[in-house]
């Protein structure tokens, strides 16, 4: 372990002054602005290497550490990274926050405008790139020598507006301004095949790939709190073989000249805007390939420069796949050990599997990756022929080879791929992993036990109290100190005083703080008012007809029925905030956003609803938007068809900023619950056995519609258009599909959500017992730190050491 007195060697607190002189320096002389013509965006560049300097030497300190102690080094190859901005996340890592705020104010510069002047790293859709995000940052702090891999996307997930109340998507251009944080590493580059034809002679195949692009690293450093250690983010970029052709270019086809680098550049050009559904795109396979290809290329690469025996990777690196979207890295390596370093394929097989580990985060069949074989064969020939002699030879391993086949169908099935190659395969709750036993994996796990074991996700207590919830921060710093930043189990000390009058109020205070700060920004970015004094109840996460958006739609428009049928009962004010993305093609979720807004014009245009009920959902919900939201949520809505939500993080962020959670028992709701116990948490609807076992009766939604008269009164209205009144018939469908179908089971799931609404109604008024319920949650939470996750990763998965 660092000694204290090394730790502050390598990240020297730097006196205002050298800070200043430095800020100086990189716009003069890596911008070349002189401060009279200096924009903010020049001033936050120069400000973001002046801070990015300081982690630089911690950065190579860590590099050389883990290279000479030759420590396991583990990876986490991901599709997605949803970083969101880097540079007020480095700033209080480093404890810099005064000094800046001084030293930029002294510039005569906006210090709050230079912050949010940097564009979110958007470089994912959700939960599962969010987390890959939060895992480095905890690899980081923990001490754990990792590389996070993935794509440079030129364009991460796409803007959101909404025109008339519909979603309306623009590319979003987060380079378009340099990235300060990032060095390219044009000498990292490698070349990826695809295509072509294999030749075999003897046990020696060739692959001849049809084209080539090049791989081009970009690094970006991670440090861990504190900068004490800090590991490397690597992202590809794919670059064109030639820049050029020439050819063309002298018989004057300027367009053909440029063809090889349009087309090579395809590839990182744009991250896919699906969440939780597979895409079965030729790109897409691409995309994957070329990343998880480059990465291993990388991996290999490393470890030959001080090892020589490829045999022994197993014990000197963990891989992690992030989903299946680079489960090809089972026959790649498997490719390399054979064609590259002449391994016999048993034995490359089992090195290979000795290395990877694979997590699953979604059952749900539309998001189970399947490719085609002929797409396969024709995009990756040889890989083709690698998975067939795999599913083969692990078909005669086993006694019921007919039920475990990786292909099925004409269809290449990832996740049994993932599973068969893998050392260990993760689910990400409690009861996700169970279900993973019990239903897409049964036959797997059947035959391999030992390898499916959980790791409940986590959120790192950085960004998701310490940054986003200053309020909250320094009540927390006054009470207990500071260490639960880096040990978030310390913010049991609080428990105590929740029974503390006096705590309770600053407690409340600072919720209220944020639920200013969140008014006034939507008074400027949206021009409306929000009473800070009403309940925020709370849905941020992607529109998806499993997270029942549409549920708690319903429920606003029965609460607009109820509230002017008996206005002068004592009605908790509300305002019910949404935020979220629709995938572009996802025609259910992009309607249920349209009936959000109209439900919402409907509601907030009576005046009857002034100071009772108010809709809001700001368009393009990102990574910043939740770090205002959240600080300031009263109450958390998550509300899935129990079953169906791996895990959630959201939840896990909302609670431990001290909102209460309306939830069904799914994902790591459940554990949750069990943390901050069954009175600070507000538990409905059918269990994930009882969905199953209610569908497999013949689920009638007509029949729970029947029985309650407050839904079947706003199908009725909704059917009618009385909320649509442009366009009566706009949700014909939407309610037919409810009353006929009603997969994700709102139907049967309504009354039981209204019910607790109005306890949870009863539960605000009572505002000592609220705040001291929000006091639980914020500290029975800590279990729920992603510190927690990334030991529990390297102690039962990588058999990986931490350094803290
Ligand atoms: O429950 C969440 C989970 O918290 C799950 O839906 C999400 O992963 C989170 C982190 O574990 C998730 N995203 C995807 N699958 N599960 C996914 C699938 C395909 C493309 C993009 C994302």
């Amino acid at each position: 372990m660092l000694s204290e007195a090394k730790i502050q060697d390598l990240v020297p607190e730097p006196d205002a002054a050298a800070l200043r002189r430095s800020i100086e320096y990189h716009l003069k002389y890596t911008t070349g602005k002189d401060p009279s013509a200096a924009t903010l965006t020049d001033w936050r560049l120069a400000v973001s290497r002046a801070v990015r300097d300081l982690v630089i030497a911690p950065w190579f300190e860590t590099t050389q550490r883990v290279y000479t102690e030759d420590q396991k080094r583990v990876y986490y190859l991901s599709m997605e990274f949803l970083i969101g901005r880097l540079l007020e996340d480095a700033i209080l890592n480093l404890g810099l926050d005064d000094k800046l705020r001084s030293i930029v104010g002294n510039f005569d510069v906006d210090y709050a405008a230079l912050l949010t002047d940097e564009p979110d790293a958007a470089l994912g859709n959700g939960g599962l790139g969010r987390l890959a995000a939060c895992f480095m940052d905890s690899m980081s702090t923990v001490g754990l020598a990792a590389y996070g891999y993935g794509i440079r996307y030129n364009h991460g997930l796409f803007r959101q507006s909404f025109e008339n109340g519909w979603q309306a998507e623009e590319a979003e251009d987060w380079l378009r301004q340099t990235h300060p944080w990032e060095f390219e590493r044009p000498e990292a580059h490698y070349p990826i095949g695809f295509g072509g034809a294999v030749s075999v002679d003897g046990a020696k195949a060739t692959w001849t790939p049809a084209e080539t692009v090049l791989a081009v690293g970009y690094d970006t450093p991670v440090p861990g709190w504190r900068g004490r250690w800090s590991n490397t983010l690597r992202l590809w970029s794919a670059k064109p073989e030639r820049e050029f052709d020439l050819e063309p270019f002298n018989r004057g086809d300027y367009m053909a000249a440029a063809a090889p680098s349009v087309l090579a550049e395809t590839i990182s050009r744009v991250l896919y805007p699906d969440d939780t559904t597979a895409q079965g795109k030729e790109l897409r396979l691409k995309q994957e390939y070329f990343f998880t290809a480059a990465s291993l290329a990388d991996i290999v690469r490393r470890f030959l420069a001080h090892h020589d025996d490829v045999a022994k990777l197993p014990q000197s690196i963990a891989i992690q796949l992030n989903d299946t979207h680079p489960a090809i890295a089972c026959p790649e390596l498997v490719r390399l050990l054979m064609d590259h370093h002449g391994q016999p394929f048993e034995t490359a097989f089992e090195i290979a599997r000795g290395c990877l580990h694979y997590t699953n985060h979604t059952l749900m069949p539309e998001a189970l990756e399947r490719w085609p074989t002929d797409l396969m064969g024709r995009v990756l020939p040889r890989h083709m022929a690698l998975i067939e002699r795999i599913d083969d030879h692990h078909a005669k391993s086993v006694k019921r080879p007919e039920s475990v086949k990786i292909l099925d169908g004409g269809e290449v099935r990832m996740g049994d791929l993932a599973f068969i190659g893998a050392r260990r395969v993760n689910g990400v709750s409690a009861l996700h992993t169970e279900l993973m036993k019990q239903t897409v994996f049964k036959d797997l796990h059947e035959l391999h036990p030992e390898r499916v074991v959980n790791q409940t996700n986590g959120v790192t207590p950085r960004r998701w109290l310490y940054n986003c919830n200053p309020a909250l921060r320094s009540l927390l710093n006054d009470t207990i100190g500071e260490t639960w930043v880096t040990d978030l189990d310390r913010l049991e000390a609080l428990l105590p005083l929740a029974d503390d009058t006096a705590f309770r109020a600053r407690f409340a205070a600072a919720k209220d703080t944020n639920k200013r700060r969140l008014a006034d920004h939507l008074k400027h970015s949206m021009g409306i008012t929000l009473d800070p004094t009403a309940m925020f109840d709370i849905q941020i996460k992607r529109i998806h007809e499993y997270k029942r958006q549409l549920m708690n739609i319903l429920h606003a428009a029965a609460l607009w029925n109820a509230i002017r049928q008996n206005p002068e009962k004592n009605w908790a004010p509300r305002i019910k905030i949404f935020g979220g993305k629709a995938a572009p093609g996802y025609v259910m979720a992009k309607l249920a956003i349209k009936l959000i807004n109209d439900i919402g014009a409907t509601i907030n245009k009576d005046p009857a609803m002034a100071g009772r009920l108010q809709i809001v959902y700001p368009p393009n919900y990102n990574v910043s938007m939740a770090e205002l939201l959240i600080p300031a949520a009263d109450l958390s809505e998550q509300i899935s068809t129990a079953g169906m939500e791996a895990s959630g993080t959201g939840n896990m962020k909302l609670s431990v900023n001290g909102a209460l959670t309306v939830g069904t028992l799914d994902g790591a709701n459940i554990e949750i619950g069990e943390a901050v116990g069954s009175d600070n948490i507000f538990i409905f609807g059918l269990t994930a056995a009882e969905v199953a076992a209610t569908r497999a009766a013949g689920y009638d939604p007509a029949s729970h519609i029947a029985a309650e008269p407050r839904l079947a009164e706003i199908l009725e209205q909704i059917a009618s258009g009385a909320f649509s009144p442009d366009d009566p018939g706009r949700y014909t469908d939407l309610v037919t599909n409810l009353r006929e179908h009603d997969w994700f089971m709102v139907a049967a799931d309504f009354s039981s959500y209204w019910d607790i609404q109005s306890k949870i109604d009863e539960a605000w008024h009572d505002r000592d017992g609220w705040h001291r319920s929000a006091v639980l949650n914020t500290a029975r939470m800590g279990w729920f730190s992603s510190d927690r996750t990334i030991r529990g990763y390297a102690r039962d998965i990588w058999n990986a050491g931490t350094a803290y």
